[in-house]
């Protein structure tokens, strides 16, 4: 015969409300397994079956409000514990004496404050207590029922970095899947920045959409891009060099020659003459942030733009080169790129790297550091600008610069006069050419 099974004291508070029902008529359920999950102003908390049983009937739905005494579900107590002498089965006779069980807590609490692992720093799914449950380090604990926490400490989530789309910001079992979604698809936070993800929109509820995969390339730039600008500490230091000379020249020779060069193998040649002069742009920090290594050789890496997204091919020894071999390579390289054709040692080792832009438009912007490089140069269309020569406006070819640099390693000090050495090189082809 069923029997009620009724809402436990729950201390001082009075219409409860339902946040999760665990359970479903027709359920088996264990002695003690959380049946509902309940929130009051300060906790929430779970009521547990008080015997094994089959459930026959669940009287109650999410959002409902619960007193002491009200009956939730019907259970056929399994033969073994069903010998309750009382119609109400209550977990009562099975909890341990009321001064015990807050010594219990009070050890949960301490370990949980002691503990700066989310598996230790969750408080225990309580069961059908006063709702002082959550209490004691509750205040700092994100808000979520005991289930999601038990789901969270399961997958090794951090709660705290989870933001909630529940009531009154609740953490709810969506939110954790999301989150783990975003963290496998590379949109994880970097360790120590706490930051939220991001909440999942059904923008097909603004208007049409369509959702298209991302490449594969894509995938691990947008990973990669991410990691460095959180990572590194940037700024970028703007210039404009005057290449008016360096145009003349490099059309000439274009015309008369049998590569075509554009200007991208003589800003890699002017990167290269800067980074002899300012070796600390040459170098990367240790894993371990100690200490600097800077290297001696000279690998310049550029940005190619192609069908299956962003790839960053590599010149190595670009310094021992002549511009018309970096021309050369360069438009090997970012051929294989687009084909889909470079091989990953074509994409390591780079010391620098370069993102032109000037084939396609726009004037300044600031592009990521390429860690663990430390630095990136960003270069943009050049146009005939009205530039004072100390007695009249003359027209020049200015090619706009934006240094990129990780503040950690470089100085804006040191930023400004790499920039303006770079400008110097490409204004005085001879120097560049030398
Ligand atoms: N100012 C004016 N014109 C420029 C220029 C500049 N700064 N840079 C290139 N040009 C011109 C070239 O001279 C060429 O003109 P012609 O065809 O008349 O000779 C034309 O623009 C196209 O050049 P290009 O872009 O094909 O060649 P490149 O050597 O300059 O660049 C490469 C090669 C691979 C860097 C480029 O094709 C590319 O992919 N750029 C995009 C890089 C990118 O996506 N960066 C963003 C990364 S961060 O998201």
């Amino acid at each position: 015969m069923s029997q009620n099974i009724t809402v436990p004291d729950i201390g001082d508070f009075d219409a409860v409300e339902i946040i999760e029902v665990l359970v479903s008529a027709g359920d088996t359920v264990d002695a003690e397994q959380a049946l509902l999950v309940l929130e009051s102003d300060k906790a929430t908390m779970e009521v547990p079956s008080p015997a094994a049983g089959t459930l026959t009937e669940v009287k109650v739905k999410v959002g409902d409000k619960v007193s002491q005494g009200d009956v939730i579900a019907l259970l056929d107590a399994a033969e073994a514990s069903a010998e309750s002498d009382s119609d109400d089965v209550s977990q009562e006779q099975d909890e341990p004496p009321a001064q015990e069980r807050e010594e219990e807590d009070e050890n949960e609490a301490k370990s949980d404050r002691s503990s700066k692992s989310e598996a230790s720093a969750q408080a225990p799914a309580k069961t059908a207590q006063p709702p002082s449950v959550d209490a004691p380090s509750g205040q700092d604990l994100p808000h979520a029922s005991p289930s999601v926490r038990l789901f969270a400490r399961e997958l090794g989530v951090d709660l705290t970095q989870v933001s909630g789309s529940g009531p009154k910001d609740r953490i709810l079992r969506e939110d954790v899947q999301q989150f783990v979604k975003t963290r496998l698809a590379g949109g994880a936070s970097a360790p120590g920045t706490g930051l939220p993800s991001m909440p999942a929109v059904d923008f097909s509820k603004f208007g049409d959409t369509e959702v298209k995969e991302l490449s594969r390339i894509r995938k691990l730039s947008a990973a990669n891009l991410h990691r460095n600008w959180v990572v590194v500490p940037h700024v970028t230091q703007f210039e404009s060099a005057d290449i008016t000379e360096l145009e003349r020249f490099r059309k000439h020779e274009s015309e008369r020659g049998e590569v075509k060069l554009t200007l991208l193998p003589f800003v890699i040649k002017a990167a290269c003459l800067a980074l002899k002069a300012y070796p600390q742009f040459n170098s990367s920090l240790s894993a371990d942030g100690e200490s600097l290594i800077l290297k001696k050789y000279c690998h310049i890496g550029f940005a190619a733009d192609t069908p299956n997204g962003l790839v960053v091919p590599v010149i190595r020894d670009a310094d021992r080169k002549s511009v018309s071999e970096l021309a050369v390579e360069a438009a090997q390289l970012a051929k294989a790129a687009r084909d889909g054709k470079l091989t990953p040692a074509q994409m390591q080792g780079g010391c620098f790297s370069i993102s032109s832009l000037g084939g396609i438009g726009g004037s300044h912007f600031t592009p990521i550091v390429n860690a663990p490089e430390v630095a990136i140069l960003g270069v943009s269309r050049s146009k005939f600008e009205a530039v004072w020569d100390g007695q009249a406006f003359q027209p020049r070819m200015m090619l706009p610069l934006s240094l990129s640099y990780d503040h950690r390693v470089i100085d804006g000090a040191a930023a400004a006069r790499f920039a303006v050495k770079l400008s110097e090189l490409l204004s005085d082809v001879r120097r560049l050419c030398l």
